[in-house]
């Protein structure tokens, strides 16, 4: 892990800085009538669950490029989101991928975790690529094939990672598959729909009582005409069709240009179906950029709508906060930490528009009072409140420097090579 005192040293390097920005931001916060102590007791209960996928460098179709010191398998994966945890004090989960992640003793991998001061959230199952020693092949389905055993063994899977979650203390299965047709005419687009929702419906009949199903959508790839779960839509229909603890995960980047994502996340609090999220950014498709390197205006606008939501329900609105990238040119821990600060920066942000005042403007049809009102919370430079927080939770003011300040890459490429 980081040494403890790495973070207490480059904390005292930034601490007066820090302090005076703190300073500065409470007045001028005071004057909007916003008390920032309440901002930042908000911010350091902010949290988002690493995925396990993340902490290695990804890929394209075209080529792999592994950082030096690269986890080797889930135990040096966890070693890696602790490191993370420990910086940004707002990782405190790890999310699974299964098999990528599979042991022999999940109670060991449970209690190493507990160990570093981790636990888990949503298991994600895979049913996108064929495993070695695996029956049937799903490269023309799986939750939704035309032959009953593929189904069946996509089921049987799913069940199988659910059970794992258990072991491991998580309560959530989050379930996206890859299955659609590539051209017209190749699958039937109502039959494959349904066969899905027999399939979800089996899975969910034997899930836990205290467990939450996730249905992923993505408008396409890997298939590039028809997609079986391709919109918020086709979700939603399907989560009132499965049962009532079947919810929407909305991943960021599974939208085509132009979405108004934010809208889609409003709709599906007034469903009740809102599950949570998978965090990143986008530009084209699913991209699977950095959370807020795109457009954090729109991550803002997402935070906003959550903000309403838990304002008006309180603690029962939970989804859940789950990051999900896997990024080829910058270093994994690094990206996941910059993530994490863009999340905390985004979320407290929401946190001070004076929705009263926003309510009225939107109620008088006071376009230009409405949008300024969004704008300047937007535009606040919220970076000292998410750093206090980080900071009195134990993390670091600036997780980058404070990481490359402990040198922790170098150590672990000597460790695990590559
Ligand atoms: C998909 C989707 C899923 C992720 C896989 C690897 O595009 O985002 O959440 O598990 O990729
Ligand atoms: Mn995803
Ligand atoms: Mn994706």
């Amino acid at each position: 892990m980081i040494p403890e005192d790495v973070i207490e040293k480059e904390n005292a390097k930034l601490a007066r800085h820090l302090d005076a920005r703190f300073k500065e931001l409470g007045h001028a916060l005071a004057e909007r009538g916003i008390e920032i102590e309440a901002v930042v007791e908000q911010a350091g209960k902010f949290a988002a669950a690493v995925p396990s996928w993340g902490v290695a460098s990804g890929g394209t179709r075209f080529g792999r490029f592994p950082v030096p010191g690269q986890p080797r398998d889930i135990y040096d994966k966890i070693d890696d989101a602790a490191a993370i945890h420990q910086l940004t004090r707002a990782n405190p989960t790890v999310s699974l991928h299964i098999p990528w992640d599979q042991v022999d003793d999940t109670a060991a991998l449970r209690k190493y975790a507990r160990a570093r001061g981790l636990g888990f959230d949503a298991m994600n199952s895979n049913t996108f690529e064929d495993q070695p020693g695996q029956r049937y092949s799903y490269k023309f389905g799986s939750l939704s094939h035309t032959d009953r055993a593929v189904r069946e063994q996509a089921i049987a899977h799913n069940l199988e990672v659910a059970a794992i979650g258990q072991k491991l203390g998580s309560r959530a299965l989050s379930i996206w598959i890859a299955d659609g047709s590539c051209f017209p005419g190749q699958a039937s687009l109502s039959a494959s729909f349904e066969r899905y929702l027999g399939s979800l419906k089996k899975i969910y009949a034997r899930l836990p009582n205290d467990w939450t199903m996730f249905i992923e959508y993505k408008p396409f790839e890997p298939a590039f005409y028809y997609t079986v779960l391709a919109d918020w839509g086709a979700a939603l229909m399907a989560a009132h069709e499965v049962g009532p603890r079947c919810k929407v995960l909305v991943d960021l980047g599974h939208h085509l240009p132009g979405t108004n994502v934010e809208m889609i996340v409003a709709r599906l609090i007034a469903a009740g179906r809102l599950g949570g999220f998978h965090f990143n950014d986008n530009k084209y498709a699913d991209d699977d950029l950095s959370a807020g390197s795109i457009d954090p205006y729109r991550l803002f606008r997402v935070f906003h709508e959550l903000t309403l939501a838990s304002r008006a329900q309180g603690r029962k609105f939970r989804p859940a906060y789950l990051i999900d990238q896997s990024h080829l040119l910058k270093d994994p821990i690094e990206e996941l930490c910059m993530t994490t600060v863009e999340l905390q920066l985004a979320y407290v942000q929401a946190l001070l528009v004076d929705n009263e005042a926003l309510e009225s403007y939107q109620n008088s049809n006071d376009v230009m009072m409405a949008e300024t009102e969004l704008k300047k919370a937007f535009k606040t430079d919220v970076g000292p409140v998410a750093a206090m927080a980080r900071k009195r939770a134990g993390g670091a003011i600036n997780p980058i420097a404070a990481y490359r300040a402990s040198g922790y890459r170098e150590k672990k490429a000597k460790e695990r090579g590559g």
